[in-house]
C-alpha cells in the first residue's frame, strides 16, 4: 500500500515538472478564450502576447492618462480609452498583429494569433495522451 502511494506520488510530481517544462518553454501562450492586456505607464502590458485565434482580447486603460490601441494595419481601433475603459477585440485569423497608441506613437506592441499545435507535445515524446490527463493545469493544453 505505502509502495503503491509513493509510486502515485512520484507519478503525480513528474507531470507537475512536465507541465512546468511545457509553461517555461511557451511563457506568453494565452490558453484561455479570452486575455487581458493592460494600458499603464505609457506602455502595453504584455508588449507581446500569443493568443489562439478566437480569442477575444481585452485592452484595460489602468492608468489616468488617455490611450488608445490601434492596428498598424487597420484591424482595429479602440479610439480613446480614458481612465478605467477598456476595449475588447477577438481574433480570428493567425497572424502577427501590430498596434500602437495613436496619440503616443513610441507606445508599441503585438499579438501574435497561432494554434498551440499538438506537435509541440509530440516532440517532447509526451503524445496526446499525456496533454489530456490534466488539462486544466497550467502548463497542460
Ligand atoms: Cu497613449
Amino acid at each position: 500500500m505505502k509502495k503503491a502511494q509513493y509510486l502515485w506520488g512520484a507519478i503525480i510530481a513528474g507531470l507537475l515538472l512536465v507541465g512546468l517544462a511545457i509553461q517555461h518553454r511557451t511563457p506568453t501562450v494565452a490558453q484561455a478564450q479570452t486575455a487581458q492586456v493592460t494600458i499603464m505607464d505609457f506602455a502595453f502590458a504584455p508588449a507581446t502576447m500569443t493568443v489562439e485565434p478566437g480569442t477575444t482580447v481585452s485592452w484595460t486603460n489602468q492608468g489616468p492618462t488617455i490611450h488608445t490601441a490601434t492596428s498598424n494595419t487597420g484591424v482595429w481601433d479602440s479610439h480613446e480609452l480614458k481612465a478605467g475603459a477598456s476595449f475588447s477585440f477577438t481574433f480570428k485569423q493567425a497572424g502577427t498583429y501590430s498596434y500602437q497608441c495613436s496619440i503616443h506613437p513610441e507606445m508599441k506592441a503585438q499579438i501574435i494569433v497561432q494554434s498551440s499545435s499538438p506537435a509541440m507535445h509530440n516532440s517532447m515524446g509526451m503524445g496526446p495522451y499525456a496533454c489530456r490527463i490534466a488539462p486544466g493545469l497550467p502548463g497542460f493544453l
